[in-house]
């Protein structure tokens, strides 16, 4: 199974903050495909560690999430740079800038997958039909490009949140101090 590299781009200059979005989607994997975390808060500059962690050659999937704004300025050159030196990674956004903007991000030629609103059965469903190469189409909150254009497929309602597993808190901690 390819792994996943969640990247959760920097949104503050100070206070270190829990990543939720990351922490949330990465839940909803845990015990299903293994994942590493880097978190450009608490990196000076995340992109070697990421360039790193890539050249391993384990991590076929890159989940990044966005905000508007400085974490899509961070995003942005980052992405570019993993499609052209690793253009068999599959590159996923999430969070509000995709989930409002997707046809920017798509056109962008560096995105692939557009996750729209909550992610926690979303990313799963698209992790295991992308490993076995099945079809996409019929999986909920997601935002993608096919030969016709642009395909929305249906939105979930939100979930019960207390239905959701808990936040991998530990996980976190073996990539960041969670004491910071
Ligand atoms: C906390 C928060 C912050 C914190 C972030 C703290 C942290 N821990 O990182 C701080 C204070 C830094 C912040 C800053 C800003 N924020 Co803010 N923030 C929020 C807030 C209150 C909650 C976000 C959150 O943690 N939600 C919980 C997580 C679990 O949910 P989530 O992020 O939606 O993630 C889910 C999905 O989006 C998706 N997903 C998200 N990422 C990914 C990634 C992958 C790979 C996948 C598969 C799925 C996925 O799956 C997740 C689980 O379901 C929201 C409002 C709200 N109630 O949601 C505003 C909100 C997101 N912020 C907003 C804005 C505008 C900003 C700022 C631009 C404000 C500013 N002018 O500076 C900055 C920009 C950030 C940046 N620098 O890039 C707006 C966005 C509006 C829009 N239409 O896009 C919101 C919606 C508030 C609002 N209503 O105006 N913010």
């Amino acid at each position: 199974m390819n792994k996943v590299l969640f990247f959760n781009p920097r949104s503050a200059r100070f206070k270190p903050r829990i990543p939720n979005s990351i922490l949330s989607v990465a839940s909803a994997i845990d015990g299903l495909f293994d994942y590493a975390i880097v978190d450009g808060n608490l990196e000076s500059d995340p992109e070697p560690k990421i360039i790193e962690y890539l050249r391993g050659g384990e991590f076929g999937y890159f989940g990044c999430s966005c905000m508007p704004g400085p974490q899509l300025k961070q995003a942005i050159p980052i992405c570019q740079k993993i499609k052209a030196e690793f253009p068999g990674v599959v590159i996923i956004w999430g969070g509000y800038f995709p989930s409002n903007q997707p046809a920017a991000v798509l056109d962008s030629g560096f995105v692939d997958y557009v996750i729209n609103g909550p992610g926690e059965k979303c990313l799963p469903s698209l992790l295991q039909a992308l490993e076995h190469k099945q079809a996409v189409d019929s999986i909920h909150n997601l935002i993608f490009k096919s030969a016709a254009g642009i395909v929305r497929t249906p939105k979930d309602d939100l979930y019960d949140q207390d239905s959701l597993p808990p936040l991998p808190y530990e996980r976190l901690n073996q990539f960041y101090p969670i004491d910071r």
